[in-house]
């Protein structure tokens, strides 16, 4: 999301490594651009490298290119049409103008990316409030009749208002700490300052004094799941619809050494709270996504429902290790393979084998 020619389908393009038409005039409130963009992954390289399986699946961050924008939808309709796509997300991608240009005119008239940030965050906070306003008067009226009323009602009341209060002083939802019960009740209303937020400068080629930027804007948002970073979105797009070798050549003579990109879809993975176990074999070689904190027999219902219900036990390894002794067998011989139970917390970068009975 972000204001009208901030770049976001450029960005979206770069992450997809698709190709939508960017325009200048965004057909706002038409159907969002989806991608599913692979997380790269480096521990998965390695061991396909070793295990040279027929197919090598990485882990997957959906992004969406959301059509226009909250700041210039052009009635109530297509502005409640955007908020329904920004609230079915896990979380937000703020992408904010940082380039210059005289060709790409600025909705605002200047290009100012602290004013177009807090204008964002203002208006996703604006829209959290909005809900609590009208969620809190028609509690106020049906309390009102009872004297001691259900309890769920009362705690969801006590529980806007604590809300509320922070968000009159600009605190998001994501930061104020709440019980896992607070935030189960809280799902429905799929509060916009509840889902983990990413800032994305989007700089020009040579993107001169964004490190200042980023830094005043972290300052701005010193927030729980709010990350703040930059991406040279153009040259990106532009780098990921070469040829790889071509690519290669290009990053080498601009001096650059790693995509942009790749560090924004790993920050994305990394937002969501989400952590990957792989699974190794002359067959596929994979990364899993699971939430960090999952447990083993969670994990193995990732791969199939059949392996959560006949459980055994899990063979763990972690993938550095699995790498030294060069096999799964030399492993299992060297007694690094550890027997994990269902309740076994998973750990980003374990190789797991589950062992299940039908
Ligand atoms: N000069 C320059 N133009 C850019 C850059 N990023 C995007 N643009 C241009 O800005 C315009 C709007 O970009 P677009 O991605 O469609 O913005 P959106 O409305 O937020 O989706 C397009 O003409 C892009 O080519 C950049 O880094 N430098
Ligand atoms: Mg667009």
């Amino acid at each position: 999301m972000g204001l009208a020619s901030a770049g976001k389908t450029t960005v979206f393009n770069a992450l997809a490594r698709a190709k939508v038409e960017v325009a200048t005039y965004a057909a706002a409130g038409s159907e969002p651009h989806r991608a599913v963009v692979q997380v790269p992954d480096a521990r998965l390289d390695k061991l396909a490298a070793l295990f040279k399986p027929k197919k090598v699946t990485p882990a997957e961050v959906r992004y969406v290119d959301v059509a226009g924008s909250l700041q210039s939808a052009s009635d109530a309709a297509q502005a409640s049409q955007i908020i329904g796509q920004l609230r079915t997300s896990d979380a937000l991608l703020l992408v904010i103008r940082a380039f210059a240009s005289d060709v790409v005119p600025h909705p605002l008239g200047s290009v100012d990316s602290l004013r177009d940030l807090k204008i964002l965050a203002e208006d996703l906070v604006l829209n959290d409030l909005t809900v609590i306003e009208k969620r809190l008067e028609r509690l106020d009226r049906d309390l009102r009749f009872v004297k001691a009323g259900p309890s769920e009602a009362v705690r969801e009341r006590e529980l806007l208002i604590q809300i509320k209060e922070a968000l009159d002083k600009g605190r998001p939802i994501r930061d104020l700490g709440l019980s896992d019960a607070d935030l189960k009740s809280l799902r429905s209303y799929a509060f916009l300052t509840a889902k983990p937020w990413m800032v994305l400068f989007n700089t020009g080629d040579s993107p001169d004094g964004i490190d200042k930027v980023v830094e005043q804007a972290r300052a701005m948002l010193p927030f729980a799941q709010t990350e703040v970073t930059s991406l040279a979105g153009r040259l990106e797009m532009e780098l990921s619809e070469l040829e790889p070798e071509e690519a290669e050549e290009f990053k080498t003579a601009l001096g650059i050494a790693e995509l942009g990109l790749n560090r924004v879809i790993q920050l994305s993975y990394r937002l969501l709270n989400l952590i990957s176990f792989l699974t190794v074999g002359p067959d596929e070689c994979r990364a899993w996504t699971i939430r960090r904190g999952s447990t083993a027999v969670e994990a193995a219902g990732q791969i199939h429902t059949d392996l959560a219900r006949g459980f055994i036990r899990a063979e763990v390894v972690g993938w550095e290790q699995l790498l030294a002794a060069g096999d799964w067998n030399d492993a299992k011989r060297q007694g690094i393979v550890r027997a994990e139970g269902k309740t076994y917390v998973v750990q980003d970068g374990d190789v797991m084998n589950i062992l299940f009975s039908v």
